[in-house]
């Protein structure tokens, strides 16, 4: 049955990932942490070493041999993660240091320069904060109104209230694909042709999706696209935001210095071409690269079976820890619609107390509000349990997380 089918080699995967062949406090690490961030598989690692061994010199700047083989991969990287996510050229990928800073810059690059006082600006109730803040810093400055898309009782974006929200003056809509906390995927179709409809430009947080199932922007016809790579196999430090050429250039520069111009006389500068025009200074090349290699680690895949194996883990999980009594699921419980994230809380007890419990059976979970306080104000809760899976991640990691439950309760008293 479609989506309840574990599709991956899991034991093959895992030879992959030697930082899971590990104990920690004396049990065999179960790791359940990867929204936060993933782990990063041996080609990612190589290929990254390679270029510090063998092909390392600063990128667009030497002429000689060393310098131009950097800039290859540097290109070649773009040119990968263009594809993996159907951008039309390479040029609409800008490298970033991740989703926070892609979002920020276009806070200040695009909102900044095309918003004015009185425009309106909807975002989502369910967003983390590297997609609330820079909009309320923007509102509070420009005099600009904030709207949230409220979540149903399920923990679904209201479609209807989208309805009531949107105005002649909407001129920027901003939400999250997958949320981090509720898991709830967003179909962002209807909300990206009614944006359009009424004129707005629409910004996708991808952080929680590009990694985790196939992602074309040409079919969604979004505006922008943020992710990280850092949760998607690749190293820190390198982020990506996805932009329509046309809007790139009209954008003027986030940051400025070296690399962004294409010249510059006492008189001023004039910027260079999209996306170079907002990479300034020296660029994490090398994460890049190794941003191209997990690329081509989860394409060799197939976004369709990474989605389909992280869907039968996220049935077998919710299904598992609805048997545990005091356990309550916090999202919506139809796997169809959630993305590889569970977040709960077990009654009468602190998340971070359970985290700390789990951790001295091995296992590593997520405990807190997520960077989505906002949320958790709505929901009524200070903070959440989460356990999230990726690749690597098999059923036995679910019993294994049940069973530290079962220990944590007994423990507890609960
Ligand atoms: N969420 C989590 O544990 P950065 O930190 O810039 O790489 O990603 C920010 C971000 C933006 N949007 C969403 C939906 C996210 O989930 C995140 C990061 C991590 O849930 C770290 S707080």
């Amino acid at each position: 049955m479609m989506g309840n089918e574990f599709m991956l080699d899991i034991a093959r995967i895992r030879a992959d990932f030697p930082i899971l062949n590990q104990s920690v406090n004396g049990k065999p690490l179960v790791f359940l942490d990867s929204a936060a961030s993933s782990q990063k598989p041996l080609p990612v690692l190589q290929a990254m070493e390679e270029v510090y061994r063998y092909a390392y010199a600063n990128v667009h700047r030497g002429v000689y041999r060393l310098s131009e083989l950097a800039t290859e991969r540097y290109d070649q990287a773009r040119a990968k993660i263009a594809r993996f996510i159907g951008a039309p050229e390479p040029e609409c990928i800008v490298f970033t240091r991740n989703a926070t800073e892609a979002l920020n810059l276009l806070a200040y690059a695009y909102a900044r320069h095309f918003l004015k006082p009185g425009d309106e600006l909807l975002i989502t109730e369910l967003e983390h904060h590297a997609n609330f803040v820079p909009w309320q810093v923007l509102a509070r400055e420009r005099d600009i109104v904030l709207k949230f898309i409220p979540i149903t009782a399920e923990g679904v974006l209201s479609l209807d209230a989208l309805e009531a929200l949107l105005t002649e003056r909407t001129r920027l809509v901003s939400f999250a694909h997958v949320s981090n906390v509720l898991g709830t995927i967003t179909d962002p179709a209807p909300i990206i042709q009614r944006a359009h409809q009424v004129g707005a430009r629409v910004i996708v947080d991808a952080s929680q999706s590009v990694p985790h199932m196939p992602v074309n922007v040409m079919e969604m016809d979004c505006d922008f696209l943020v992710f990280s790579g850092h949760k998607m196999l690749g190293p820190t430090g390198i982020g990506v935001l996805y932009g329509k050429r046309d809007l790139l250039e009209a954008m003027p520069p986030f940051l400025t210095g070296g690399d962004m111009i294409s010249m510059v006389d006492f008189d001023g500068p004039q910027w260079n071409d999209v996306p170079l025009k907002f990479e300034a200074g020296t660029p994490a090349f090398v994460e890049a690269i190794g941003l191209g290699a997990a690329v081509d680690y989860l394409s060799a895949l197939g976004m369709p079976a990474v989605r389909q194996h992280e869907q039968a883990m996220t049935a077998y999980a919710l299904e598992r820890l609805s048997e545990v009594n005091g356990v309550r699921i916090i999202g919506p419980t139809d796997s169809r619609i959630r993305g590889g994230v569970v977040t709960f809380t077990l009654d009468r007890v602190h998340p971070h107390d359970l985290a700390t419990l789990l951790d001295a059976e091995g296992v590593a979970i997520r405990a807190g509000h997520h960077c989505a306080q906002p949320l958790h104000i709505r929901l009524g809760l200070n903070a959440t349990a989460r356990a999230s899976f990726y690749i690597y991640n098999e059923p036995a990691d679910v019993d294994a997380l049940v069973e530290a439950l079962y220990k944590a309760k007994l423990a507890l008293r609960r």
